[in-house]
């Protein structure tokens, strides 16, 4: 999550008890040093980095990761394949993100050490299948550990994704609405505002399908988008405005990508506080099954 995942959502997600991950995004390598030594002294527990494999800096932004020996790696918006030796060769465990079992196989044979099943229904960079198709064709196709993740956000979503075969669940939306996420106030607000239908999926015609809440910005893009406009044309036009709506709060003009779920996160509530319900409620959603099919 660039621009949203800094090294203070990061530790804070690590500090009580989850996985945190920096989203490297765009960043520029020096910046991205910088967030991981702020995050190694904002906790003692292991975190991870995010590569975002689109970035003009990837190649840059893998070496910073090997520098500072990050000891969980995770990749997405496409195949990491080439710098899987690296990472492997400093210990770090590596985690690409996935949209297709395809890719999910073909990494598996690389000696990854888990994969992330991504459903289109997460904000930002999707692929074409939702997370309740994709999660058990994954898990059904690797034998190695399967992290879901897309419209997850609370016990019910995690118990869902169990129930598919997966071990763990990638969390993003409803961690940006958090005390502790530096996103600009009127992000976390269009989380809190937005209904089930508030996202829509722009760029498919570029390759690069993107999920974001549906304002001035996606209006104008799509329209181009229908009549013709060229990739070229198109990146231009979304290019800085992920920064602009999560740190300037723009949210008008600016691309705020976030999931389906976020029709659902209605509080902006501490980390602490997030992952404490989630794993509190747990028992509950089990109850609650289990009543059912005893009904059944
Ligand atoms: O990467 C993300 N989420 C992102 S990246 C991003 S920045 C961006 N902006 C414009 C265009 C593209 C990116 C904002 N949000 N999530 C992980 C993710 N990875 N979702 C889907 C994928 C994915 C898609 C295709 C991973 C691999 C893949 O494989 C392509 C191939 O080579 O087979």
């Amino acid at each position: 999550m660039a621009w949203v995942a800094t090294a203070e959502l990061a530790a804070a997600v690590s500090n009580a008890g989850g996985l945190g991950v920096i989203g490297a995004g765009h960043m520029p390598p020096d910046a991205l040093q910088a967030e991981i030594r702020k995050v190694k002294a904002l906790t003692n527990k292991v975190y991870g980095v995010n590569v975002m494999l689109m970035s003009p800096f990837v190649k840059e932004v893998m070496q910073v990761v090997i520098e500072e020996k990050v000891p969980v790696v995770t990749t997405g918006a496409g195949n990491p394949g080439e710098y899987i030796p690296a990472l492997k060769a400093i210990g770090s465990k590596v985690i690409p993100v996935v949209a297709s079992v395809a890719l999910a196989k073909r990494l598996e044979r690389t000696g990854v050490d888990a994969l992330i099943a991504e459903g289109m229904e997460s904000g930002g960079h999707v692929g074409e299948i939702t997370t309740m198709a994709l999660v058990p064709q994954i898990v059904d196709a690797v034998k190695i550990p399967v992290i879901a993740a897309g419209g997850i956000a609370d016990s019910r979503g995690i118990i869902a994704a169990f129930a598919l075969g997966a071990q763990a669940v990638q969390i993003g939306t409803r961690f940006v609405a958090t005390k502790e996420c530096i996103a600009h106030e009127n992000y976390k607000q269009a989380i809190l505002k937005a209904k089930d239908r508030s996202t829509v999926v722009t760029g498919v015609s570029t390759g690069h399908p993107v999920r974001v809440i549906s304002n001035k910005l996606t209006r104008e893009y799509l329209e181009r988008e229908k009549n013709g406009a060229t990739p070229e044309e198109l990146e231009e036009m979304g290019a800085g405005k992920l920064r602009a709506a999560a740190r300037e709060g723009d949210v008008e003009r600016g691309s705020v990508m976030i999931g389906q779920i976020a029709g659902m996160i209605d509080c902006v509530s501490s980390v602490e506080e997030v992952i404490q319900e989630m794993v509190k409620g747990i028992p509950a959603v089990l109850s609650a099954i289990e009543q059912t099919c005893k009904e059944q």
